[in-house]
């Protein structure tokens, strides 16, 4: 996906600060941060939404998910609570259609979200 804003920062093409890596994941702070910790966990390959990851049945959301934790933990946040949201299509707000799951805490987060 040449011309998808997180493909290309997956790939190194465009910079952002990386805050944890595996194999199949990346995660990196939010340009326009809503908390404290608001850091955007991708899986590495292409899928336009959290409906797409979930039907691509190869353990890829698990991974999503646990790097989202690990960065909870990494961040500081997992004790206090956090919360991670995937926006899935326009009227939920997704803007970027390279799944992302937003990991966000520091902060106490009401309910419900707008
Ligand atoms: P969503 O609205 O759920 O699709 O979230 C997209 C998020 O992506 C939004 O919170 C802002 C963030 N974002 C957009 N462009 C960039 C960028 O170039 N770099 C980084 N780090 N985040 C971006």
């Amino acid at each position: 996906m040449s011309e998808c804003l997180f493909c290309k920062i997956v790939a190194k093409e465009i910079p952002a600060e990386i805050v944890h890596e595996t194999g199949r994941t990346l995660a990196f702070r939010d340009i326009n941060p809503q908390a404290p910790t608001h850091v955007l966990v991708v899986p590495k390959q292409h899928h336009a939404d959290a409906a797409a990851l979930a039907k691509a049945d190869d353990g890829l959301a698990d991974d999503v998910l646990k790097t989202a934790h690990d960065v909870a933990v990494h961040e500081g946040v997992a004790e206090e609570g956090y919360r991670i949201v995937f926006n899935t299509g326009p009227g939920a707000g997704q803007t970027v259609f390279h799944v992302h799951a937003h990991v966000l805490g520091g902060r106490s987060l009401t309910w419900p979200p707008g």
